[in-house]
């Protein structure tokens, strides 16, 4: 795993970059790559400067619920020009419920996502299968999230999104929650409407082939990083489709095959 790669900078810049990040974040406002001014960064330093975004919001207060793959189905990779999975931490901050308005004025370019998420009753470390997800899954349920950018022009590569805590904003659960043998993830059609159009159709196997495969590649990254999946986690799988961007007016309405709808305006 490319966790084992050397460490280019030491922790001077670490800190110095995740305040950069962080502050790119506070103030929506945008900043150029990461690897623009430290092209030497490597997969293991991005996960260093997203470790010390981490502690820094807890420190403020912000409290850490569950953890996000990204960059798991092929449209998005597509879209990213980026063909690697990585992980993003979620936090009670960033939670908005469903049929909420959020704004978009504190972010630079917000775009949506639907994808499924799994609530955890065991914790998950090092080496996990799919089965074994499954077996540590209390339910699944669906859920958009808002990705932003912290980057110009919405343009990464892997070092740098990984260490912009791989674009999380805001997150929305909804519609269904069940039982993870009570349907088969891979065959759940998921249709994306932009005020009221369709902008996006794609089915769970989009993920990795199932999207519990993302939920044991995160553990595997986290285990790299020297951290666990605590139980109770909310954990979501990434992007089935491509992200759809959004202004201030408009309305996403997600529909979940077998598993209900969730919808959201912006404002
Ligand atoms: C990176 C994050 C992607 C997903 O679900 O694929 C992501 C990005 O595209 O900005 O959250």
């Amino acid at each position: 795993m490319s966790l084992d790669q050397p460490k280019s900078v030491d922790d001077e810049a670490i800190i110095r970059m995740a305040e950069r990040v962080e502050t790119a974040q506070r103030y929506a406002t945008p900043i150029r790559k990461l690897t623009e001014d430290y092209p030497d960064l490597t997969i293991a330093d991005a996960y260093r400067v997203q470790t010390a975004l981490r502690r820094n919001l807890e420190k403020k207060g912000e409290r850490v619920i569950g953890w996000k793959a990204g960059l798991t189905s092929k449209p998005k990779m597509a879209q990213m020009g980026v063909s690697t999975p990585g992980v993003g931490f979620l936090t009670d901050a960033m939670e908005r419920p469903a049929n909420s308005k959020i704004t978009v004025s504190d972010m630079i370019h917000p775009r949506v996502e639907a994808e499924i998420a799994f609530v955890t009753n065991k914790e998950l470390s090092g080496k996990v299968t799919r089965e074994e997800v499954l077996a540590a899954t209390d339910y699944v349920q669906p859920a958009l999230e808002v990705i932003d950018s912290r980057f110009t022009g919405f343009k990464f590569d892997l070092e740098s999104v990984l260490a912009d805590n791989s674009s999380s904003a805001r997150f929305v659960p909804g519609g269904r929650m069940i039982r993870p043998d009570a349907l088969d993830l891979r065959t759940v059609g998921v249709v994306l409407e932009h005020n009221g159009e369709i902008a996006q159709i794609g089915a769970g196997a989009e993920v990795l082939g199932h999207p519990a495969e993302a939920i044991a590649m995160l553990v595997g990254v986290l285990h790299d990083m020297g951290e666990v999946l605590p139980a109770g986690s909310f954990v979501m799988a990434g992007a089935i489709t491509a992200a759809v961007a959004v202004k201030p007016g408009d309305s996403i309405t997600a529909r979940f095959y077998e598993m209900g709808s969730i919808t959201v305006t912006f404002t």
